[in-house]
């Protein structure tokens, strides 16, 4: 028995916001979770702090799996993004101070490693592709061995993807979102002229991977998809909305570019037919936003039965916290695949501290008991709560579009 005797949750915004729970037990150890859903930052603090760490006061925080239960099945309300990051915070929490009761690294408590390290993708973008393919040759430069590929698209402004600080990419970045215009048309042109000049550029010896974020129909992504076959992409990413599973049997008829889904995917239910029926390759669930540690590893489970592997959303709206939860997960798993790494501004990191560490294109997350992670609670202090919102996409005729 290890009791919980207090929680508490952090705010924070070293270049961004982010949202960190806190939970101490009676022998004075403390764990660190990841609370943080990119733009709706708040509804996620208020949800731990009005109701749920006035239940976890005296809890054993030792009974992870019973205190999962306890909030999935106790809210009656399941599921949803902000439900679900909330649970996980308290997940990944509660690994961390089982990790360092037993003085052991959390992967060591997942079953061990299956690898030696996890390979990692970077971003590489520009408004045009030269430019994307230089930042490209530089990442390759560095020991990256898979980068994913975004360009500015000729004749529209604002491309998903492409930043203008080309080392953090950044698309929460302004107070009100911002308005972008799309056209499918041009892009659907754009992509394959990309892929075809990085494979001349770059060469075979690289894995490339593309973000579509959810901006096409079926069949218009099982077209983008049979044009990218001849230059061997890794993946191909959210190629349209995934809300509706049956979608993705349009695009596999198509295409045999490998799909991955998952990012804004909380639970298991909004994977099962896409991973029963085999219609994806990679399910992009990620520890923050799928219920914690304990969920993912059953997503994982599930999708290895089925030949899916996982690639991890890794976006630097995930805090240091859910990158070193990651990578103990991928350390452990049978069926990690790749695992997405954008790295965080040293202002970040300063108020992070942690262990893992970047080499040869692979990270590790290192030996530190538990997550190996954790918050400078002075210099977070620091950095006040700024409102931040993600851009929205309009068709050149004036109507919504999905960002
Ligand atoms: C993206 C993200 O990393 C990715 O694959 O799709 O940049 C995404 O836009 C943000 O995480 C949204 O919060
Ligand atoms: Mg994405």
């Amino acid at each position: 028995m290890s009791k919980i005797i207090a929680a508490k949750t952090i705010v924070t915004c070293p270049g961004r916001n982010f949202v960190t729970l806190k939970i101490v037990t009676e022998d004075g150890t403390y764990g660190v979770g990841d609370a943080t859903l990119n733009g709706r930052e708040l509804a996620v603090e208020a949800y731990l702090t009005e109701h749920v760490i006035p239940c976890l006061i005296g809890r054993d925080a030792h009974t992870i799996e019973d205190i999962w239960q306890y909030l999935y099945k106790g809210a009656y309300w399941r599921r949803g993004p902000v439900t679900m990051s909330a649970i996980a915070a308290v997940d990944m929490a509660l690994w961390d101070i089982k990790g360092k009761v037993a003085g052991l690294p959390l992967y060591q408590l997942l079953g061990g490693a299956c690898r030696s390290s996890v390979m990692v993708y970077g971003h590489a973008n520009g408004e045009t592709i030269d430019e994307t393919l230089t930042n490209a040759a530089a990442y390759a430069q560095q020991g990256y061995k898979a980068i994913r590929l975004q360009s500015g698209v000729p004749g529209m402004k604002g491309t998903y993807g492409v930043s203008k600080d080309k080392f953090f990419y950044e698309p929460a970045d302004s107070d009100l979102p911002k308005e972008t215009i799309w056209s499918t048309e041009k892009y659907l042109r754009a992509v394959p002229e990309l892929f075809k000049a990085a494979r001349e550029r770059l060469g075979w010896d690289i894995h490339l991977l593309h973000d579509v974020h959810h901006r096409l129909t079926p069949i218009e992504a099982g077209r983008l998809g049979k044009d990218l076959e001849p230059y061997r992409p890794f993946w191909m990413e959210d190629c349209t909305p995934a809300e509706n599973q049956e979608n993705f049997r349009l695009v596999r008829q198509h295409t045999t570019t490998p799909l991955a889904v998952g990012e804004v995917f909380n639970s298991i239910w909004d994977c099962k037919t896409l991973i029963q029926e085999q219609l994806i390759d990679y399910i992009r669930a990620t520890v923050v936003h799928a219920g914690g540690i304990t969920h993912l590893r059953k997503i994982a489970g599930f999708a290895d039965l089925y030949n899916v592997r996982t690639g991890c959303h890794g976006a630097t709206d995930l805090s240091p916290i859910s990158m070193a939860a990651a990578l103990h997960f991928d350390l452990s798993i049978p069926n990690f695949g790749i695992q997405e790494y954008m790295r965080h501004t040293p202002e970040t990191d300063a108020v992070f501290p942690h262990a893992y560490t970047f080499e040869d294109g692979m990270l590790h997350p290192g030996e530190a008991p538990g997550l190996g992670v954790d918050i400078d609670e002075t210099l977070a202090a620091g950095h006040p709560y700024k409102r931040a919102y993600l851009p929205v996409a309009r068709r050149e005729d004036g109507a919504m579009h999905d960002w």
